[in-house]
């Protein structure tokens, strides 16, 4: 046989190999194929495109929010409505919005980054969305009927217990976070899971991606930090509608106890929602300057630190309560400690732009909007670690300034980001650079203006969640620039939701690697095919796109056939055996939606106590699928590997 026609025996073997990798992976496009697919990909896609939902919504709350503020004395909005509009705000930009978007991103990525087929339990992933889309849903449905809860999204008691809260508001912030809380747990043992034994073979810890790593470091404070919610979350409700008194000081209870519950929790989760953006800029910044982020071994130590320091602090929030002096010196050491890390992060992205070439695009330029802005969050961050200088400003529009630098700066901007930076390889279609750029100059004026001023209005006394002010006392001026800013930011977030459905719709076809991106997603098709990778890659570096050896090997191994995935060791990313993945099921959705009839079933029985016959129906509807999704699969026995 000659030369030629052995290698063109050799690729028509390998179509017919990923003709047949396609029949394997793809799934169904019928409506039940939609309802049960595990495939990562069009899970994470899912994800973010309902937490981008959830953010419009939280957004318009917002706007009517500023809107009300923009004068004194303005009547459009009730006290009680006020109340549960930033109530509701609040509550969905941080549990539907940020982290649910997070885990979308990670959905998507992390199985392509580290040269995976797909998470480690594709069947818990898919769980995972629809009980975040059924938690959501209940949520805002509730503010529809002008049910939402309205006690700020930190639900401090007495206020939030009985009975000085009645009706079913609460209900819906307790058992709609519960409800919520199943999801975000289960995404994040699946993160852990799936990084920890699925990497491509090559790929050790040291040769990690700094998204990855930031993943990880977001599951594992998630897998720590969210009982603490749940429970205080579950006694109010206990509280609430069964006369439990663990929050009532008449019975032996103690208020306090809710604020240590929520914020051990709480400060937590402010990196839960930060790491992962972080994560974004040390994925994007390679591409645009050239080279790998300097100080690899840092970066990690500084996620490591921060994920473990993150759980000192809790009681920088506590500082108005009459805590004993040592414990506030402790804590407000520890809160400023926490800064080192964080920095080590700045600097070194600093240092990659100085070192590398820079290319600007628009991705670029929202890293750039994000270092600005976080870092004067971070400013602020610190006068709050004395305790007392916080003691002057807490309750103040100086807080609502601050946690938005910090939360809209360090999440919203890398969140934006990696949108346009990943646009090609989530759609297979590119984004305009003109219409991008346009929308960056916006929200970051727009953002700068609402904010910036909350910080005089703040320190001139304007205490946050007051439905109205009256005139004369100097907030006029800098409450009418924030309305103002608030609608050129909406403007800006309005041209980014068009350069994306515009790119969607019409957008040139994307290359599979349009930056020259150092990362394994750019080592398959935008968007990649179901099976995301044909043959397992190899790694041998940190850059594994920039390496020879990896492309290489990409385009001529042979295919990995079936419906498999390759499992390697935890620590240096050996080869240990190939796994059959799963199916496609239904399963998933039919033990979420047992969860959605139970938790419905608690609500109503506030009307009408025979409801919780309803909610009972639901529990056996758990009971059933579960047992049904655990039963082992009938094989024969060459499926099940005895015969040889
Ligand atoms: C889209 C632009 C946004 C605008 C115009 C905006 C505006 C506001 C305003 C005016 C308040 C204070 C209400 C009050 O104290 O009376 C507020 C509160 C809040 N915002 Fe935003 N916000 C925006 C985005 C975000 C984002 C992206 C997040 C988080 C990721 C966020 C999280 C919060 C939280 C946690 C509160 C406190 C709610 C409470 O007091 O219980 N906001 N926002
Ligand atoms: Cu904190």
């Amino acid at each position: 046989m000659s030369v030629d026609t052995e290698e063109q025996s050799r690729s028509t073997s390998r179509d017919e190999a990923l003709a047949e990798l396609e029949r394997d992976w793809g799934e169904r496009p019928s409506l039940r194929g939609w309802f049960s697919t595990v495939d990562h990909k069009r899970i994470g896609r899912r994800y973010m495109v309902t937490a981008g939902i959830f953010f419009i919504l939280a957004g318009t709350d917002a706007m009517i929010l500023r809107t009300q503020l923009a004068r004194p004395n303005a009547t459009l909005l009730s006290p009680e409505m006020y109340d549960q509009l930033f109530t509701m705000h609040g509550t969905a930009m941080i549990f539907l919005f940020s982290t649910p978007m997070f885990f979308g991103f990670g959905n998507f990525l992390v199985p392509l980054l580290i040269g995976a087929r797909d998470m480690a339990f594709p069947r818990l992933n898919a769980f995972g969305y629809w009980v975040f889309v059924c938690a959501g849903t209940v949520m805002f449905t509730s503010q529809l009927v002008g049910r939402a809860p309205d006690g700020g999204w930190f639900g401090y008691v007495p206020l939030t217990d009985t009975p000085y809260s009645t009706g079913v508001n609460l209900d819906v912030y307790s058992l709609g976070l519960l409800f919520l809380g199943v999801s975000t747990t289960a995404g994040a043992i699946n993160f852990i899971v799936t990084v920890v034994k699925m990497r491509a073979p090559g790929m050790s810890l040291n040769r990690m991606p700094l998204f990855v790593w930031a993943i990880v470091g977001t599951s594992f404070m998630v897998i720590f930090a969210l009982p603490a919610l749940n429970l205080a979350n579950a006694m109010l409700f206990l509280d609430r509608r069964f006369g439990a008194h663990f929050f009532d000081p008449g019975h032996g209870g103690s208020t306090l106890l809710w604020q240590h519950l929520f914020w051990i929790f709480g400060h937590p989760d402010v990196y839960i929602i930060v790491m992962p953006a972080l994560g974004i800029v040390s994925a994007v910044l390679p591409a645009f300057c050239r080279r790998g982020v300097v100080a690899y071994p840092l970066m990690v130590l500084a996620i490591v630190t921060i994920s473990i320091i993150s759980f000192g602090v809790w009681v920088h929030h506590m500082f108005a309560t009459g805590l004993p002096q040592l414990s506030y010196s402790f804590f407000s050491a520890a809160s400023t400690l926490i800064t080192i890390p964080s920095g080590i992060q700045i600097f070194a992205w600093l240092f990659t732009m100085l070192r590398g070439r820079i290319v600007v695009r628009t991705p670029f330029l929202f890293v750039v909007g994000f270092i600005v802005t976080f870092v004067l969050g971070g400013f602020t961050g610190v006068m709050f670690a004395i305790t007392a200088f916080d003691q002057q400003v807490t309750d103040s529009y100086f807080v609502v300034a601050h946690f938005h630098y910090v939360l809209f700066g360090g999440a919203v901007f890398p969140m934006l980001a990696g949108i346009y930076f990943w646009l090609p390889k989530f759609t297979g279609r590119m984004y305009a650079e003109r219409l991008s750029r346009w929308a960056f100059w916006l929200v970051f004026l727009g953002f700068n203006t609402t904010f910036m001023p909350m910080h005089v209005s703040g320190l001139l006394g304007m205490p946050r969640r007051i439905y109205t002010y009256p005139g004369g006392l100097g907030w006029d001026i800098w409450n009418l620039i924030s309305t103002v800013g608030a609608y050129i930011l909406a403007v800006g977030l309005l041209l980014v939701l068009i350069g994306v459905v515009h790119a969607v719709r019409r957008g040139a076809p994307a290359p599979d690697d349009p930056w020259q991106g150092d990362t394994l997603e750019w080592g398959t098709t935008s968007p990649p095919r179901p099976y995301n990778f044909a043959p397992v890659p190899q790694v041998h570096s940190l850059h594994p796109m920039w390496d020879e050896r990896t492309t290489g090997a990409l385009a001529i191994d042979e295919p990995l056939p079936d419906h498999r995935a390759m499992t390697t060791s935890e620590l240096d990313g050996r080869e240990e055996g190939v796994i059959e993945m799963p199916e496609a099921s239904l399963l998933p959705l039919a033990v979420a939606a047992g969860i959605l009839v139970v938790v419905l079933g608690l609500l109503w029985a506030w009307y009408w106590t025979g409801w919780y016959w309803f909610a009972g129906a639901g529990a056996l509807l758990i009971f059933g699928a579960v047992a049904r999704w655990l039963w082992p699969p009938e094989r024969t026995p060459e499926e099940a590997g005895v015969a040889s």
